[in-house]
This record gives structure tokens, C-alpha cells and sequence, in this order.
């Protein structure tokens, strides 16, 4: 059986399609796929958690041919076809803990079981080789078969991982690097709320911004945002397109300065960098919503060492960085002033570093 981990992202928000760098780490909760081999080219694809299942044939999958949430899956079938892979006909039963539409990339967790089942049922040892080759793929799946035009972060993260660490990947030339985090010695958790206020990165915002940082990178005539500097932002005229920038030029920084923040188990530098990077989201890249906002300052009133929002946006989940005692009065702050503001309840989770997608019995 494959599984996969969702995640959270620590520091470095759209920066991925930036040629940038992101800081996630993966989570506890899982997506597990058993897939079984059929002997002619049919698909078939069912879920415990969703009462929509998926059935027709290899050859029915590929872009614009299948929507809804089945597209996560069988667009991995079609993307490892696309790679030289002979996919057969397979069964897909899928169940999962990671919940759907909170920010914690359910769907990537889908693509990377699968895309780890079917690896197994072909004999593939999952080397690190291997592995990228099964990221790309789940990219491929998830911008061209299910429409999402993400960056790669989300796959990455789920395939690569290592327990107790956040992993550094730098988009530029794909290169991954372990962060080991040490902040349970320090009597630190990440909390993590998530908002129940749905998102779906098919929606128009996450390419529309996007778009934005593509008409900032053309207005200064550089290869990405990633060789910008603060100084080159003047020449992008659109205040817009200026601001889009700007976030990603300073996430970048924020994610080099936590890196080295953590390495000094500077935690309280870490916190202040995660918060930093939520005005950024909110105030220039315009991703934030009032739950995710309220969340992160009720977090950081109630003895939170940084907050922010996490993942694509507009809905979804927050992150906070709390003292371990004071974990459950920063939730139940959170509670009382979703309560207060007319709010329905929010979710509490807890993001323990874990390992990457692979077989498990
Ligand atoms: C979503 C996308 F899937 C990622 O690729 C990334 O862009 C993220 O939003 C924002 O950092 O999770």
C-alpha cells in the first residue's frame, strides 16, 4: 500500500513558481492508496472519505478528459504513462487523515500515494532518483490533468521529507537540503488551526497571482523573482505587480534568515520571521482571509512566538510557533474569538515532522 504525508509549509509561501525557496515539513496525517492490478485497461477509484467514486479506462485519462477529486489520482497514471511508464489497468482504494480543503495539500498526498503504490506494483525501489521522477509526475497530474497550476512544493515536500526535519528546497535548481528541527527541546510545538473555510487552488486567485509575478518578471526583463532585489522593484509600474514582488522578493530572504535562525535555535527569531511572512501574504501578495488573519492574531496575543498562514491561501490553515504550555490557552483563545467574532469552529492539529511517502503494509 502507498502513503503519502500532507504538509505544512514553514516559512516560503508562492515563492515555488518563483524559482524561489520554501521551508515545509511534512505532517503526521497520511493518504494511503492500495492499488491492484487489473488484467485489462480498466480504472477504477474509490474513497472512504469522499462518496464519489471514479471508474473507465486508462485511456480515458489525460488534461481536460477528468474532473472532480479523482483527477488527482488518475492524473498520476497518465503523467507516469507520459514518462515511458507501462501502467496497467489498476484498482485504487484510497483513505486518508489528512483533511481535504485545509490548506494541508490533501491532493499532493493522493498524487504521491499513488504515484508510490504504482512504483511498488512495478517493482520500482523507491530510490531518491526515483523519487523526483514520481514528483514531477504528481506535478505534472496535478496543473495538467486536475487544472491546478501549483508549483511543486506540495509534491516535493511528500516524497522527500525526513523525520524531525523541514526540508529546504530551492527552486531555482531543485536541490533539497534536511533542516533538523530542534525546537521540541526547547519546549516548543507547531500548532496548527485549520480555518474550515474551504479553498480550491483551481479557483482563479492562485493564478491570477501567479500571472502577477510573471508580468513583474517581464517588466524587469530577469529570468525569475529570484535574481530581483528590493532596489529593481521601482521599475515594475503596476502597484499590483510591485507588491506580488515584493513578497516574494523578501520571502526569500525571510526563508535564508530562518534557516539560520533555526540552526541557532534562535526560536524567537524564527517566530518573528513566520509573522513577518504573514503580513507579507496578507498586506502585499493579498492571499490572506479575516479567519486566517484572526487566527494568527489571537495566536501571537496568546503567547505565540510567531504565527502565520500556511500554503496556498484564501482559506485553510494557519500555523503557530507556541511554548508547549502554552498550547492549549493559545487554542482555546482561538476558539473564543471565532466564537466571538460569529465564526463557525475551528479545527486544532499538531504538526510533528515526519517522514516522506512510501510502502507500508
Ligand atoms: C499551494 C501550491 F500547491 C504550492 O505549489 C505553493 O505554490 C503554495 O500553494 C504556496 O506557497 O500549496
Amino acid at each position: 500500500m502507498g502513503r503519502a504525508p500532507g504538509r505544512v509549509n514553514l516559512i516560503g509561501e508562492h515563492t515555488d513558481y518563483n524559482a524561489g525557496l520554501c521551508l515545509p515539513l511534512a505532517l503526521s496525517y497520511a493518504t494511503t492508496v492500495r492499488a491492484t492490478v487489473r488484467v485489462d485497461r480498466a480504472v477504477s477509484v474509490r474513497s472512504a472519505q469522499v462518496d464519489e467514486p471514479w471508474t473507465g479506462t486508462l485511456d480515458d485519462v489525460g488534461p481536460g478528459q477528468v474532473e472532480g477529486w479523482a483527477s488527482y489520482a488518475v492524473g498520476v497514471l497518465w503523467a507516469l504513462r507520459e514518462s515511458g511508464w507501462e501502467v496497467p489497468g489498476v484498482d485504487l482504494e484510497v483513505d486518508s487523515t489528512v483533511p481535504m480543503g485545509a490548506g494541508l495539500s490533501s491532493s499532493a498526498a493522493l498524487e504521491c500515494a499513488v504515484a508510490v503504490a504504482v512504483a511498488d506494483l512495478l517493482d520500482h525501489d523507491l530510490t531518491p532518483e526515483l523519487r523526483r521522477t514520481l514528483v514531477e509526475a504528481c506535478r505534472r497530474a496535478e496543473s495538467e490533468v486536475a487544472g491546478a497550476p501549483t508549483g511543486g512544493l506540495d509534491q516535493t515536500v511528500s516524497l522527500l521529507a525526513s523525520p524531525g526535519s523541514a526540508l529546504l528546497i530551492d527552486f531555482r535548481d531543485g536541490s533539497t537540503r534536511d533542516v533538523p528541527l530542534g525546537w521540541d527541546d526547547a519546549g516548543l510545538r507547531l500548532l496548527v488551526v485549520d480555518t474550515r473555510v474551504s479553498h480550491a487552488l483551481v479557483d482563479g486567485g492562485y493564478a491570477a497571482r501567479r500571472a502577477d509575478c510573471e508580468a513583474a518578471t517581464a517588466a524587469l526583463g530577469l529570468p525569475s523573482l529570484r535574481e530581483a532585489t528590493l532596489a529593481d522593484l521601482d521599475r515594475v509600474e503596476h502597484p499590483r505587480e510591485r507588491g506580488r514582488a515584493r513578497h516574494v522578493v523578501t520571502e526569500n530572504a525571510r526563508v535564508e534568515e530562518a534557516v539560520v535562525a533555526i540552526g541557532e535555535l534562535d526560536w524567537t527569531r524564527l517566530g518573528t520571521l513566520m509573522t513577518a511572512s504573514h503580513v507579507s501574504l496578507r498586506d502585499d501578495f493579498e492571499v490572506s482571509c479575516h479567519e486566517l488573519d484572526l487566527v494568527v492574531d489571537t495566536a501571537l496575543q496568546a503567547g505565540a512566538l510567531g504565527a502565520r498562514m500556511t500554503g496556498g491561501g484564501f482559506g485553510g490553515s494557519a500555523i503557530a510557533l507556541v511554548p508547549a504550555e502554552r498550547a492549549d490557552a493559545v487554542a482555546r483563545a482561538v476558539d473564543l474569538a471565532f466564537v466571538a467574532a460569529g465564526l463557525g469552529a475551528v479545527h486544532h492539529l499538531d504538526a510533528v515532522p515526519s517522514g516522506p511517502a512510501g510502502i507500508v503494509a
